[in-house]
């Protein structure tokens, strides 16, 4: 399944799932000579028991039967684990890295017949690699995501971009859609589209061979409902592309939309004019069973639980996630702060020779591949890196000016552990501490949000604060009557005392919690040592979603 919903009822598609060659590579950059397994895609290679804990190059392998007309096919690879590189008949199409946003490839004119797909994953932490280091969640190996192949006419609408507007009681829509080229003439076009009952054009243009157009449009959207929490109303945006005088559309895209304004006027963060108050989990898309790679029946039960607690929001730490947990989020009305791939990067880190283009890439990309769902309420930068300093500053202002200058229309935070050593809430429009009150210290919670709201004064002022992190470890099936550290109870009673502090607090936007499901993390080297059983332990339900003592506490709390 690719999406939850039809995203072109014109141009063909299909996923390419099912079971692939395998096997891993000898040495970097040689494919095999011989495939020893058959894989499933998506999936995580760590699931098969012969490459439990492989970290290096792997490849796949399948066929792709091609009929006649010689179509032009593009392959979308909604996420490889974590540097790829595509190969089709021998020839390599695409190369991507970050395992955590799609990219795609084109072939034009291919021959009726049988052709070889060839895809290279490599989750070695290799030099070139500065975002997937070892660290506090695992890096897994493999086509994690799905595939997508569809077949392109030579104009073709890459993607779409829907804003809503709201003035004088009034919902409007500001569209762009992005036109390629891949013919060997320009052309002119036109865009018509649908939504909530309104038909509307979108400016022609005309598209130079090799190139891509950004048509633009606006429309007034009388028939529209607002997307909310209580009542996630959502609409499909169809656009068909006409080329030339041509009377019947060539070409479609789908995307599915809700009309929400995100503001954070008087220090509050605001859907449609009102007040919210964010209540949720920081959650790595992480499982025993599958590694990285979510079915929907894992991604609706992670969801179902949160809900049964009560929360109403989902932090996706630290990289943009599958999209059809975007989709179900859509859906169920719950608020998701997105964010960027990056977490707890030194300054030295960050002085790697690739990562600010590599930060660029996956910034660019999930603002373009996950811009149009109305749940993502605020986009994420940096988790915990060195805003702290006057050099890891430039990155954070840069970063900012990215997303600002593609989507204006969220705010942006970050997650700072920096506390009155902090050089960047003046960035950001929403204020976000990670502290762990209880856990690495032991001060009361409340005395230290007071506290964090003095620090975000320092060029946060009047901006909403988000408890962005707080949690304990808790040993799933440890209790013990002393209540020591790792235990059931002791957990539960630090995030007890935490969200006591943070419900107590109208100052506060929201609070997530450290962490909805335990995690596996690199394998031990330095302070991952501390790691006990090589996962972070701090979730209300443990790798196989049992839940521990804390998952009554939090419903005590966030249940309304
Ligand atoms: C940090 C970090 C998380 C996790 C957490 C912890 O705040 O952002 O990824 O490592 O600490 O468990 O210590």
């Amino acid at each position: 399944m690719i999406r939850l919903f039809e995203t072109n009822e014109i141009r063909a598609s299909k996923a390419l799932d099912g079971l692939w060659d395998f096997a891993i590579m000898p040495r970097k950059g040689t494919l095999p000579a011989r495939y020893t397994h058959r894989l499933p895609v998506p999936g995580c290679w760590e699931n098969h028991p012969a490459f439990h804990t492989y970290q290096g190059a792997g490849a796949y392998r399948t066929r792709v039967k091609v009929g006649a007309g010689e179509p032009n096919l593009r392959f979308t690879f909604k996420g490889v684990g974590h540097t790829a590189r595509v190969f089709f008949d021998g020839r390599e199409i695409a190369t991507h890295y970050n395992a955590y946003t799609a990219f795609s490839a084109l072939v034009k004119k291919v021959s009726a017949g049988e052709h070889e797909l060839v895809v290279e994953a490599d989750n070695s932490f290799h030099e070139d690699s500065s975002l997937h280091l070892p660290n506090d969640y695992y890096s897994y190996g493999g086509i994690t995501r799905p595939v997508v192949l569809e077949e392109v006419p030579e104009l073709f609408i890459e993607r779409l971009q829907f804003t809503p507007t709201y003035s004088d009681g009034a919902w409007g829509a500001d569209i762009q859609a992005v036109v390629a080229n891949i013919g060997p003439r320009a052309d002119d076009v036109r865009i018509r589209c649908e939504l909530a009952g309104t038909t509307f054009e979108l400016d022609q243009a005309r598209v130079e061979p090799g190139q891509s157009q950004v048509l633009r449009g606006y429309a007034s959207i009388p028939g529209a409902a607002a997307w909310s929490s209580a009542s996630p109303v959502l609409y499909a945006l169809k656009a068909q592309l006409y080329v030339g005088a041509e009377a019947s559309p060539s070409d479609d895209l789908i995307e599915r939309v809700g009309f929400r304004i995100v503001s954070t006027d008087g220090g509050k963060l605001r859907l449609n004019g009102e007040e919210v108050v964010l209540k949720g989990f920081n959650r790595h898309e992480d499982h025993p069973l599958v590694g990285s790679a979510f079915p929907l029946a894992l991604m609706v039960q992670d969801l179902d639980l949160m809900e049964e607690m009560g929360a109403n929001a989902v932090r996706t730490s630290h990289y943009p996630n599958d999209e059809r947990f975007l989709d179900l989020c859509d859906e169920r009305g719950i608020f998701v702060w997105e964010e960027n791939h990056a977490r707890g990067l030194s300054i030295a880190d960050m002085r790697h020779p690739r990562f600010i283009e590599q930060c660029a890439d996956v910034n660019r990309e999930m603002v373009e591949q996950h811009v149009n769902h109305p749940s993502i309420v605020i986009w994420g930068i940096l988790n915990e890196c060195a805003s702290d300093c006057e050099e890891g500053r430039a990155h954070y202002a840069r970063q900012f000016e990215q997303i600002r200058s593609m989507d204006h229309s969220r705010p942006l935070t970050f997650a700072s552990h920096h506390r009155d050593r902090e050089l960047c809430f003046d960035l950001a429009d929403i204020v976000s501490f990670n502290l762990y009150p209880g856990w690495y210290g032991d001060e009361d919670p409340g005395e230290l949000v007071d506290e964090a709201r003095k620090w975000a004064q320092v060029g946060g002022t009047g901006k909403p604060i988000i408890m962005s992190e707080f949690g304990a470890d808790g040993y799933y099936g440890y209790r013990d009557p002393t209540r020591v550290r790792g235990t059931e109870e002791r957990q539960a009673e630090i995030i007890g005392a935490n969200l006591a502090a943070y419900t107590a607090r109208d100052y506060l936007s929201g609070m997530f919690i450290w962490q909805f499901c335990d995690c596996r993390v690199t394998e031990a080297t330095g302070w991952l040592l501390t790691r006990a059983g090589t996962q972070n332990s701090k979730g209300i339900v443990d790798r196989y979603r049992r839940p521990k003592l804390a998952y009554e506490t939090v419903k005590r709390f966030f249940q309304p």
